[in-house]
């Protein structure tokens, strides 16, 4: 070999994918960049190890991709959002790369715990739920459609808090998820953007006597970005993800220094980097917290820079920067992005107000994800005139123009115009950041078809008389990848054997191909075996916890989520107390014997949800302990759910709980994830179940509960919950059981404010929704007893998902909203 191909088939093993390559580079990973030899090596340095194996394989990817891109000149989606929720990256970043079985091996080979390796990653919780899940899966799906894209973000140093039960109740513990460093993130101190606060907006004249506006900040912080490659599955593309953090610049440090202030100087720096510090635990907007809004300028403004600058840097102008980039808003936490793109454009660049303005509506799209009025954004126009004044004028200024553009197609109507405004003038005003991020935007859409309806006919109603053609609906979808190869890699096996090949994999429509094999008991039997090991396991983790490993036979009944109010824990809560009843009655009910798993986070300040999981708890210990229940029933709360927490709970799950009141769940994604994985749902018609239950078919889907339309009514109509506690005795005695003080140790008072909540107000309709829930959950328990005939709905909930994979809603979105086309990346060996 000559000197030439010897480096070259040295660098192929450098970054190679056979077992050889990954063993060798594993090796060199953990002596030389951590000074460690195999007999010493921690969990932890065996993880960096293995990430740092995978990474180096990915970045030579990426800069192929980013090559491409640039050569084919290819519009590059941003997708703005303040959360991602990634979860662990290894196993995924495996799959993706087609080379766990070769890493599994070389693992064997070196005597090492592979499960292990992968258990010890800590995963990075930059977001609170399902909105930034989702924002994660689309990365995802991004790169896997081969969609040139950048996910633009924060990097919170503490992502969402972790959660400990102590004697019942909810224990917020810091997320500390980078204490042991983080080896899939590139930092680059070098690219960094100063972000102003504060000050003061003045005119001057330039040296044509224009008269243009500048922002003289009175402080100015600087945000590094921080840059994780996204892999996609089967293909070459490498998509970006940059998260910003912030940091004091240099300049400001020395500043104070020269003038002796050094301990100025210090608590200014502490100050910078506290915005990057630590993301918000609510589902639901901080009113009124200075720190969240900062939040929101600070990545809005180092994203769009970062735009401006590869724009400039490749085309030299920004007359087409609409062209290049199609900006995604994920909820109106980015909505700043409609203002400071025009003071960038017009101060910084100095366009025209025109010119900036086309382009601006022509970059930028909106997604709403809530209609809870409580979740709508709004911010003080005091505060944003302190932090960011010439953002307000900026905000005045379209105000102006879309208010005489409302008053001329809606002539003599004050009150639309009041309505619509950006600013909300009732009773302290307000910034309206859905208003904003609408005005600014080419396309506005909802993420289930009920949503997106209703979002038209109620919160954005005004704007949908003006614009209907901006409106779209755009469905949620989430990632097989993770949700299936990733989570239920045994259930994947089983079904690529039965299909003869992983096309499903990216490809989820042809999972219908596996429809005809529903009726073949021999699959139906492998299917259950498949379950029931998932169940087994759970249960093992879940004795090892809490200590009660329910039984892997038993029905697993599973509600994971967010706590709030109107997701109805309680509903299930209440359900659960009945069946405790009947047995307490009866020692012969007959019962199919069930396991109650509950999982998810309260936001920290959120009473009821609090006292929700506590209720939960204090039930689970009476019912688990009583003797007379005897193993029929289980209620277990799985502590700290988040992302790889989940992964254990969707294979396991027999029956998925999405039973929020009709009209308030805008989608929901987890329902999709227990449904891919053959769980049944039980449901009401809200959000996405109802796509997913015309897709898998009415008969193998559990429906209850009042429509939304109905709910209207009923509300209209005033909606006496008291009526119901009267009338329906079992509601009655489920709630009094809980009044009496049984489940807290004789203290009537602790759960007073729930059940007082319920009698009296009621706000989610839980008690007008129990009685078709109680009889739907009868049908439940005898469905499962007929094994075949429930394994046949379960197989047949999972073929007939496809449409739930993100990779479809990424598509939707490229055609109909950003108007982008796949860039594939060859890579050359
Ligand atoms: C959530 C919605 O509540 C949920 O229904 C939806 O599936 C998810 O976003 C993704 O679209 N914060 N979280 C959400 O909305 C907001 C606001």
């Amino acid at each position: 070999m000559n000197q030439l191909s010897a480096a070259a088939a040295d660098e192929r093993t450098r970054t190679g994918l056979s077992k050889e390559a990954l063993s060798r580079a594993f090796l060199d990973n953990l002596f030389y960049l951590q000074g460690r030899s195999l007999d010493v090596a921690t969990d932890n340095n065996l993880y960096q190890a293995a990430a740092f194996t995978v990474r180096d394989r990915l970045l030579e990817r990426w800069i192929r991709s980013a090559h491409v891109y640039k050569e084919q000149n290819a519009r590059t989606v941003c997708y703005l959002s303040a959360e991602f929720l990634l979860g662990p990256h290894l196993a995924n970043n495996l799959i993706n790369l087609g080379i766990i079985e070769a890493a599994r091996a070389a693992g064997d080979e070196l005597d090492l715990d592979f499960e292990q390796i992968l258990e010890s990653e800590e995963e990075p919780g930059l977001g609170n739920g399902g909105l930034g899940r989702l924002a994660a899966c689309y990365m995802d799906s991004l790169a896997t459609t081969q969609i040139p894209a950048i996910g633009y973000g924060i990097r919170y140093e503490f992502g969402i808090f972790d959660q400990v039960i102590v004697d019942g109740w909810q224990v917020e513990k810091g997320d500390t998820w980078l204490r042991n460093g983080n080896p899939w993130e590139i930092p680059r101190p070098k690219l960094a953007f100063p972000v102003g606060f504060g000050g003061y907006s003045e005119e001057y004249a330039d040296e044509y006597g224009v008269v243009r506006h500048r922002w003289r900040p009175e402080l100015q912080i600087n945000g590094v970005a921080y840059d994780t490659p996204i892999m996609g599955y089967g293909v070459n593309n490498v998509n970006l993800l940059r998260l910003w953090r912030s940091e004091a610049p240099e300049s400001f440090n020395f500043g104070a220094f020269n003038v002796g202030d050094y301990y100025g100087a210090v608590h200014a720096k502490i100050g910078a980097e506290t915005i990057s510090k630590v993301l918000y635990p609510n589902d639901e907007p901080e009113a009124g917290k200075e720190l969240r809004l900062k939040q929101q300028f600070f990545f809005v403004s180092c994203s769009l820079q970062d735009m401006i600058r590869l724009q400039l840097r490749n085309t030299g102008t920004l007359e087409h920067f609409s062209e290049k980039f199609a900006v995604q808003l994920n909820d109106t936490h980015p909505a700043l992005a409609v203002a400071e793109l025009m003071r960038l454009l017009m101060d910084e660049h100095l366009m025209g107000w025109e010119q900036a303005w086309t382009i601006t509506r022509n970059t930028c799209h909106f997604t709403n994800h809530t209609l809870l009025p409580e979740a709508l954004e709004t911010w003080p126009v005091e505060l944003f005139e302190r932090l960011l004044p010439r953002h307000l004028e900026i905000i005045y200024a379209i105000n102006q123009r879309f208010l005489d553009e409302v008053r001329v197609r809606f002539l003599n109507d004050e009150a639309r115009v009041a309505r619509m405004s950006l600013i909300d003038e009732g009773g302290g005003r307000k910034v309206r950041m859905a208003h904003l991020a609408a005005v600014g935007s080419r396309a506005i859409n909802g993420v289930a078809e009920l949503h997106s309806e209703l979002l038209k006919s109620t919160v954005m109603k005004d704007f949908n008389d003006l614009w209907p053609e901006r409106f779209h609906n755009v469905t949620n979808g989430v990632t097989p990848r993770r949700f299936m190869v990733v989570s239920n890699p045994e259930l994947a096996a089983l079904i690529t054997e039965t299909c003869g090949n992983d096309r499903w994999v990216s490809d989820l429509e042809s999972l219908r191909d596996l429809e005809p094999h529903a009726e073949d008991h021999a699959l139906q039997q492998r299917w259950r075996a498949v379950k029931t090991n998932a169940k087994r396991e759970l249960s093992d983790w879940l004795g090892a916890r809490t200590g009660y490993a329910p039984d892997p036979e038993s029905l697993f009944d599973v509600q994971a989520k967010r706590f709030h109010e109107y997701k109805r824990q309680h509903l299930n809560l209440l359900h659960i107390i009945w069946l405790y009843e009947q047995i307490k009655q009866n020692a012969n009910t007959d019962l199919t014997p069930r396991t109650f798993i509950f999982g998810g986070k309260a936001a920290p300040g959120y009473f009821m949800a609090k006292l929700m999981i506590k209720l939960i708890n204090a039930v689970g210990e009476v019912i688990n302990k009583d003797p007379q229940v005897n193993g029929t029933l289980r209620v277990l709360f799985m502590p700290d759910f988040n992302v790889k927490n989940g992964q254990r709970l969707y294979p396991a799950a027999d029956l998925s709980e999405q039973i929020s009141l009709a009209g308030k769940e805008a989608s929901g994604t987890g329902n999709m994830k227990f449904s891919m994985n053959g769980a049944l749902t039980i449901g009401t018609l809200d959000g996405a179940n109802i796509e997913i239950r015309d897709e898998v078919g009415h008969e193998n889907f559990f429906l209850f509960g009042m429509t939304a339309t109905e709910v209207q009514q009923r509300q209209e109509a005033g909606y006496q919950p008291w009526e119901y506690y009267q009338r329906n005795e079992q509601l009655r005695s489920a709630i009094d059981l809980i009044a009496s003080g049984l489940f807290s140790h004789g203290d009537a008072e602790l759960f007073r404010p729930l059940t007082e909540n319920l009698i009296h107000h009621d706000p989610f309709m839980v008690l007008a929704d129990f009685e078709d829930y109680r009889e739907r959950q009868q049908e439940v328990d005898r469905a499962y007893r007929d094994a075949h005939h429930w394994d046949r709905m379960s197989i047949l909930n999972t073929t007939r998902m496809g449409k739930f994979s993100s990779d479809r809603s990424i598509r939707d979105y490229a055609q109909r909203i950003w108007q982008v086309e796949p860039t594939p990346v060859e890579v050359h060996d």
